[in-house]
């Protein structure tokens, strides 16, 4: 078991939905704690430099409109393997294959409107916390 840290963002269809609370609930029932914070509305600049891996993607373009159609919140999660306990807290990417009682089952509506983004490794992690928050702005508790 290794302690560690995610990023995590509700996009902009699971706030609009208002399920923040339900969601963090998952997070704090599974054991992971939120050491930082911050509802955003990204910018276009912003959606592109942080999906940059997937900018050749054919739904990259999508992918961006959706990010910056309305507030996220944005947070890093701790706890033990919190990495692939959010991944399994959210659900395979396609909402019609996650499985019952995940975010992506409950609150999401399709692939490009699927409720949660989820860091899916340590390097990707460390990288994605650090683009939206300062050293400063994480609580490690
Ligand atoms: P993940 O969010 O489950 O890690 P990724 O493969 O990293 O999935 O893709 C990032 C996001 O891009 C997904 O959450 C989804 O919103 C969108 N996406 C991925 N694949 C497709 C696709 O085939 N069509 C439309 N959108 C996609």
């Amino acid at each position: 078991m290794a302690l560690e840290r995610t990023l995590s963002i509700i996009k902009p269809d699971a706030v609009a939905k208002n399920v923040v609370g339900e969601i963090y609930a998952r997070f704090e029932k599974a054991g992971l704690k939120v050491v930082a914070a911050k509802m955003k509305h990204l910018s276009r600049k912003e959606a592109e430099g942080f999906y940059a891996v997937h900018s050749e993607r054919p739904f990259f373009n999508a992918l961006v409109e959706f990010m910056i159609s309305g507030p996220v919140m944005i947070q890093a999660l701790q706890g033990e393997n919190a990495i692939l306990k959010n991944r399994e807290l959210m659900g395979a990417t396609n909402p019609k294959d996650a499985a019952p009682g995940t975010i992506r089952a409950d609150f999401a509506d399709s692939i490009d409107a699927n409720a949660v983004h989820g860091s899916d490794a340590a390097e990707t992690a460390a990288v994605e916390i650090a683009y939206f928050f300062a050293a400063t702005e994480v609580f490690p508790r």
